[in-house]
């Protein structure tokens, strides 16, 4: 729901801005609070009321109402005007906190992440309180970090916004195609193909979500939208749709090497079709033209030439798992810990999306900040039990996101432990431990009997977070040989593991679980990126625990 996520992301800015003015920190994280609750609730509050949403008092619901209104509030224009852009993006710099940021901008006249970094490799910090040299250097790192990452997105907000796009546009076909065709898990820009008549390049240009229109053309528009991400439409030929689509789809590298099999047999192939000199071999969908080519279809997630053209040729592409394979979900919160929907709320969105089983897994008692006990946790399990009665179809399981500490030991001892269901362990503290005593860490909890699945293994926020470090051969090596399985985190901004390393787990041996790491209903769909990723990774139904029947996970995680 846009209303919702707009509105979510005004109310963020504004606990941003009102931190950096020195506003007071409760208050910053009820505003906080309330944003990731209007962002999940399932009701559209442009219709519903916003006082519905659990943490909306009266002075947040007017403010959003004005944001329906207007498309901004008065506090908000008002600290927007206060603090310059520059020190916004500064304190975007993944190492800088808030206090600092205004400190530079006032005392150094520092205003911007550029401005940052040629002032300390300049000098002009040295010997500053409190900006030792390791700290400048990670300023610097932080500043290259933000860099990187101002230039992609992560899938979840291009693929909202390819599906924007495409609503917004009446065409005879459409699709995008691309990168995020292929599912990676960032993005640079949005391909779009339409077959439609030209006109829908004005059309397009008009459209609200437009900030600037960077090349206009009758068969290629390319603009730059208000959340800073380029969308390329391109206008084809409904005849080579196909042709089109497999072109654009890319890779290049893949292109690369399947333009070379045509060029083999004596052929052409292009974004318009396969051809024989003049004549026409395929062209309408991308089917027929790998058929031609003699090979299988490959599905996008393997374009990367990464093996799939000699496998393709040989007919020895795996079958690939998919959304629809995934029998549960073993990684979701509630409200207990830091979810937004109750536990009844979301075991019954579980329900309604088909599911077997369905895992509770909420914060354990080391995450301070969530404050979880003993108590709490078997209250809940208690609950459960009794909603087990209602959804007879689906079994729940009862578990916990334990917290690795430092020496790779969990919250609770072993008889608390073994009543859980299911156990996911999750780095959460200590990201910068050296690689050695990081892998030792991984491998102690991997170790650990009631360890079933390691939760976003790598702890990366895209564009946020670096991953930890740590030697992940061994780390593999260790869950293959107890039994451990890698989470997929599905949560776009995780996307953990990824890809390359997913493969790498699966070469040792490791099984997987791809998991929504819910914290709200609308989460739970989610799950269709972690699918890419293990896609990407050339996963099938033998390698993903979640897709295997009760029985079989059950017995997998030995309880
Ligand atoms: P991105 O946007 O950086 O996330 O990655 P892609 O793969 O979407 O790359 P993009 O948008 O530059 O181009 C889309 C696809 O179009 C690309 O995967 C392959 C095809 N393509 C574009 N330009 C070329 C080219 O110069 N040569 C070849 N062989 N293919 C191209
Ligand atoms: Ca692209
Ligand atoms: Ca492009
Ligand atoms: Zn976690």
């Amino acid at each position: 729901m846009r209303a919702n996520e707009e509105a979510a992301a005004a109310l963020q800015e504004y606990a941003e801005l009102f931190a950096l003015c020195g506003g007071d920190a409760f208050r910053v994280r009820s505003y906080q609070k309330a944003a990731k609750a209007i962002a999940g609730f399932p009701e559209d509050i442009s219709v519903a009321d916003v006082r519905a949403v659990p943490g909306v008092g009266e002075a947040i619901a007017r403010k959003m109402e004005e944001f329906l209104r207007r498309g901004s509030f008065r506090q908000l224009d008002e600290l927007r005007g206060r603090v310059p852009e520059g020190v916004r993006r500064l304190t975007r710099v993944p190492t800088l906190g808030p206090k600092t940021a205004i400190m530079l901008f006032e005392d150094f006249g520092i205003d911007s992440p550029g401005a940052l970094s040629e002032s300390i490799t300049a000098g002009r910090l040295d010997g500053v309180k409190g900006l030792g040299p390791k700290t400048l250097a990670n300023l610097l790192k932080g500043v290259e970090q933000l860099e990187q990452a101002g230039r992609r997105v992560h899938i979840g907000v291009a693929m909202s916004l390819a599906e924007q796009v495409m609503a917004s546009l009446e065409a005879e076909r459409i699709a995008y195609a691309g990168s995020l065709r292929r599912m990676k898990d960032t993005i640079g820009d949005i391909d779009i193909l339409a077959v439609a008549p030209e006109s829908i390049m004005a059309v397009f240009r008009a459209q609200p979500y437009v900030a600037e229109v960077i090349a206009a053309g009758d068969k290629k528009t390319s603009v730059r939208t208000t959340s800073g991400v380029q969308v390329d439409l391109r206008v084809v030929p409904a005849g080579s749709w196909g042709a089109a689509m497999q072109y654009f789809t890319g890779s290049k590298e893949h292109n690369v090497a399947i333009r070379e099999m045509a060029v083999k047999k004596g052929w052409k192939l292009s974004e318009y079709g396969l051809f024989d000199g003049d004549r026409l071999i395929a062209a309408a969908s991308e089917e027929e033209i790998y058929d031609a080519l003699g090979m299988q279809f490959v599905p996008p997630p393997l374009r990367e030439d990464g093996g799939e053209v000699k496998a393709a040729l040989r007919g020895e592409l795996p079958v690939l798992v998919e959304l629809a394979d995934l029998k549960g979900d073993l990684h979701t919160h509630t409200d207990l810990t830091d979810g937004i929907a109750p536990l009844e709320g979301m075991v019954a969105a579980g329900r309604a999306r088909g599911y077997s089983y369905y895992a509770v897994t909420d914060h354990a008692p080391d995450l301070v900040m969530q404050r979880m006990t003993l108590d709490k946790a078997l209250k809940q399990r208690g609950e459960l039990a009794e909603l087990q009665q209602r959804h007879p179809g689906m079994r729940l399981l009862h578990g916990t996101e334990l917290n690795i500490a430092p020496d790779g030991s969990v919250d609770w001892p072993a008889e608390v432990l073994r009543e859980f269901d299911v156990c996911v362990a999750s780095v959460h503290s200590h990201f910068g431990m050296p690689r050695d005593e990081m892998t030792r860490r991984f491998i102690a909890a991997c170790e650990n009997p009631y360890v079933d699945i390691i939760g976003h293994p790598t702890t990366r926020k895209i564009g946020k977070r670096p991953p930890v470090d740590a030697d992940w051969d061994a780390v593999f090596r260790a869950a293959a040989r107890t039994g451990t399985a890698m989470e997929i985190d599905s949560y776009p901004d995780r996307s953990d593991l990824p890809a390359d390393l997913v493969r790498l787990a699966r070469h040792h041996g490791v099984k997987f679980s791809i998991d929504s790491d819910s914290h709200a209903i609308p989460h739970l769909a989610h799950q269709r990126f972690g699918v890419g990723i293990a896609q990407r990774a050339w996963l099938t139904i033998d390698d993903v625990i979640n897709t295997w029947p009760l029985d079989r996970l059950l017995a997998f995680l030995g309880r």
